[in-house]
């Protein structure tokens, strides 16, 4: 028999799921009990463990492993039946989201920060994901905060920690453990997805040479199997694939300013035809071509404007969904193609009801993110296969698709611009003083641009109704500009301030217009009206995408 310990503990104030699950600096995590807090307050909060299928996984960073042990001693201890664990205790986000779905399991616990940091001193992560593989829905991280408010003990059995490095089952007690492969599951369905004979042939011939840049992060071993491996991409495509538990002291977000290596080659004389980057935990994606960018909201609408040429798409998709400040260029696609459009608010977590009822089969975010309805979370291989795939078929350059997309549709020109570790207290000062603001912006004229509307956006679900209000500050122009204001949910430091601007053009001679120049006179608008650098005291954005 397993003694199955109870241990008393105290609540933590400050268990609150952000965007993307719970996010914290390690040493937060390393606290006594703070761990088996928080996954015992889920554990809590879902009506029986008893008998369940639990995947477990992460993205390899500091305090993974550690983690993973006291997870399956909590496990155990709550009646789980069968854990299926990634070897070495690693799984990319998608990857965990698969394996949810494919082997029909009631939920996941993933381990990630993802593009945070990794590190002694930086950051760690943990987020439940439910039987459709998707983020728990608020209604869920709702009742992991409120349990995590009342905790008064958890359980824990009295076992030593469990080999993670070898694939395998077997049984501790009554519970099964499974430690799988964490890339074979997920290479399959890639294979499914893609045209994999045909990019094969060109990658393998060099017909297109491509440079991915794993960052130090989870996607090295999957790049490795899939691009190298069965693709016959030469092993020198992959730059930093080595996963490392400080990512190599990067910061493992794939945008120009942190994928500098993979930008510079890119942008270079001996730029290949095709870059791409993925972030810490495998969700997030950058696509590059030769001396060309493509900004998340643009990929998202090209991949809708070609998805039946993609073996799994070609009857068509069903419709497309964009997080709120990803720019409306999706939304000239779909009325083009007369296919439903939907907005939601940041975070994955949004798609899942759209998906599950089939509204929608692409969506993305202009956070680096993009997926299709073969998961339930943003896929950064699965986009860089999308667009190598679509490369191929078109037997053209990324610069030329992107191209020729803006002269069909015209172009959404945009930028992020972010205020990282701003004091909260002026954070939310700034965003108190927007919102008084808000009522009197309307008709007003700012040069060449008239209020339409100014609001703070609400999201009533389609599928559920459920309702999700202040998800970000809205000023829309009657020329189809926006500036939107949010707080991150994501930080671990002080608040960070995101403006999003856009602005759009069908004048072709805008279409090798410099982001920053041609958005200008709106970044500035945005700074006068929020006040932001009179009340920070920052001349400029941390980072700018
Ligand atoms: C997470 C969510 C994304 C969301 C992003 C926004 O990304 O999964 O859906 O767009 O956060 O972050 P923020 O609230 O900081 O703007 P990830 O890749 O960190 O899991």
């Amino acid at each position: 028999m397993t003694t199955i310990n109870t241990i008393k503990t105290n609540p933590y104030t400050d268990q609150k799921p952000g965007t993307s699950g719970l996010r914290k600096k390690v040493k937060v995590f390393q606290q006594t009990h703070y761990l088996a807090n928080f996954v015992q307050s889920v554990f809590n909060s879902l009506e029986t463990c008893d008998g369940k299928i639990l995947v477990l996984g992460g993205d390899g960073r500091y305090f993974n492993r550690e983690a993973i042990q006291i997870i399956i001693k909590l496990a155990l201890a709550n009646g789980f039946a069968k854990l299926i664990i990634g070897q070495g205790g690693l799984l990319s986000t998608p990857a965990a989201s698969h394996v949810i779905r494919k082997y029909k399991a009631d939920g996941g616990l993933i381990l990630s920060a993802s593009h945070n940091p990794a590190g002694v001193d930086e950051d760690f992560g943990i987020k439940y994901n439910i039987f459709n593989g998707g983020p728990a829905p608020e209604k869920y991280t709702d009742a992991f905060f409120q349990h995590s408010l009342n905790i008064s003990e958890y359980y824990l059995a009295e076992i030593a920690d469990v080999d993670l490095d070898n694939v395998g089952s077997y049984n501790i007690a009554e519970l099964e453990i499974n430690i799988i492969d964490p890339v074979t599951d997920y290479a399959e369905l890639m294979a499914e997805i893609f045209d994999f004979e045909l990019l094969k042939q060109q990658l393998s011939s060099g017909e297109i040479s491509l440079c991915f840049d794993a960052m130090h992060a989870i996607t090295g071993p999957y790049a490795q199997r899939i691009l190298v491996e069965m693709l016959g991409a030469p092993a020198d495509s992959i730059i930093n694939a080595e996963p490392l538990l400080d990512f190599g002291g990067g910061h493992p977000d794939p945008n120009l300013v942190y994928a500098k290596e993979l930008a510079d080659l890119m942008f270079s004389d001996a730029a290949p035809d095709f870059g791409a980057a993925s972030d810490g935990d495998g969700d997030r994606n950058m696509i590059l071509g030769n001396n060309i960018f493509v900004t998340p909201s643009d990929s998202l609408a090209i991949m809708a404007a070609n998805a039946t040429l993609i073996p799994a798409y070609k009857n068509g998709i069903s419709g497309i969904a964009r997080s709120m400040p990803t720019s409306q260029a999706p939304d000239r696609v779909a009325k083009a193609y007369n296919l439903p459009c939907f907005e939601t608010p940041t975070g994955w977590k949004f798609f899942g009801n759209l998906l599950d009822a089939d509204k929608i089969t692409l969506c993305g975010e202009e956070s680096f993110g993009t997926g299709s309805n073969h998961v339930r979370e943003k896929d950064g291989l699965w986009a860089v296969l999308f667009w190598l795939n679509l490369v191929a078929v078109k037997k053209q350059p990324v610069a030329e698709i992107v191209q020729a997309h803006w002269q069909q549709f015209g172009r959404d020109i945009y930028s992020r611009h972010d205020y990282d570790a701003v004091e909260t207290e002026i954070a939310n000062e700034i965003f108190a003083h927007l919102i008084k603001l808000l009522p009197s912006l309307p008709i007003q004229v700012f040069g060449q641009y008239t209020v339409a509307y100014a609001d703070e956006f609400c999201y009533t679900d389609p599928i559920d109704q459920s309702v999700s209000a202040n998800q970000g500050i809205r000023i829309g122009f009657t020329n189809g500009s926006r500036i939107i204001f949010r707080l991150s949910g994501t930080g671990t430091v002080g608040a960070t301030i995101r403006i999003y601007v856009e602005r759009f053009s069908d004048d072709v001679s805008q279409h090798k217009a410099d982001p920053q120049l041609a958005l200008a006179e709106l970044i500035l608008l945005a700074e006068q009206l929020s006040e932001l650098k009179q009340r920070t005291g920052r001349t400029e954005p941390t980072v700018i995408t």
